[in-house]
């Protein structure tokens, strides 16, 4: 009995050698990609969270960023370098998503969330819990959803108010088959186009405009591209997935594993604050900078233009669906 209690003992010991590095010993330096440049808050939330985590990690784990498309064209690129393990770390709008985890197109309809607490209850709550998790059949980790926010229509060409003085204007849109949709339904022109070619596309007249958050068209500097006319309309809202490579993510510690996840976590909250506090200051500034900014926009001729794809799309998302979003309280 005693030797077999030995043996069990020996057994136990030879295992524990061979297991995972105890999170004291484990090392790692991780990619973080964006599109977006380091002001904005996809990279300040970045910033704060490779800060903690070197701080959390007592300087074991370091997180090196790399804004401005350095990884790749675009988001459908640098989610691919997510899947392989050639990026660690990415924050991502949903524009290409879809391709890789269905589910989370249902975000991407106009006019679904009424404003940023409506926005928090969804992405907080059991859905929002339940999209994340849908990543992982993709060999995605989804740690959490951080924000790029309310998308707004601009151009070259003249200010829109209604839906109709936009008609027929060429515009840029995500590779994303529900904002696509849209805007050829509302009757505009939209082609599909990896962020990193947008500036230089608008620049040389290739199309009139695009749609975007506030602060990417501020970070971006559009007017610079000609972009004369931003029309308020917050036709979507446009989440931002904090998303890992498993690979980077399997090989942790469980306590870095932990570490990454909170931290993840609590810069959602940081980084969407950051985010909103400083969209009326950077409307300010590109006034400044030249830029027409329609804030009286008619929303409700862009809501009754868009709503035909909820018909569209109903075989992929039910009215039900739909509506447990829309009416969550
Ligand atoms: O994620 O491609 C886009 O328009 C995105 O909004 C942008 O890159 C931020």
């Amino acid at each position: 009995m005693k030797r077999v209690i030995m043996l069990g003992f020996a057994v136990l010991l030879v295992f524990a050698w061979i297991g995972p590095a105890p999170a004291a010993e484990y090392k790692a330096s991780l990619k973080l990609a964006s599109t977006q440049s380091m002001d904005h808050p996809y990279m300040v939330g970045a910033q704060k969270f490779a800060d903690l985590i070197k701080e959390r990690t007592n300087g074991r784990i370091t997180v090196k960023l790399y804004p401005s498309n350095q990884l790749g064209k675009g988001e459908r690129e640098m989610t691919e370098g997510i899947q392989q393990g050639a990026i660690d770390l990415l924050v991502t709008s949903t524009g290409p998503l879809g391709g890789f985890s269905p589910s989370i197109n249902i975000l991407d309809f106009p006019f679904l969330f009424k404003d940023f607490n409506h926005v928090d209850l969804v992405m907080d709550g059991p859905i929002g819990q339940k999209l994340l998790a849908d990543f992982g059949k993709a060999n995605i980790k989804a740690l959490a959803f951080w924000e790029n926010g309310f998308r707004n229509l601009t151009n070259a060409k003249g200010p829109v108010k209604k839906v109709e003085d936009g008609k027929g204007l060429k515009i840029r849109t995500m590779e994303n088959k529900v904002h696509l949709a849209a805007w050829k339904t509302a009757g505009l022109n939209p082609t599909p186009m990896a962020w990193g070619e947008v500036f230089t596309a608008l620049q040389q007249k290739v199309i009139d405009g695009q749609e975007n958050p506030i602060a990417v068209f501020y970070s971006a500097k559009l007017w610079d591209a000609g972009q004369k006319h931003f029309s308020l309309t917050q036709h979507v809202y446009s989440p931002s997935p904090f998303l890992m490579s498993p690979k980077a993510f399997n090989a942790m510690p469980k306590e870095d594993q932990q570490i990454i996840m909170k931290t993840g976590l609590e810069m959602a909250k940081f980084q969407r604050k950051f985010n909103r506090d400083g969209e009326e200051a950077k409307l300010q500034d590109m006034t400044k900078q030249g830029v027409t900014v329609t804030r009286d926009v008619d929303k409700e001729s862009f809501k009754k233009a868009m709503a035909p794809i909820y018909e569209q799309f109903k075989d992929q998302f039910s009215k039900a669906e739909i509506e447990t979003i829309m009416n969550a309280k």
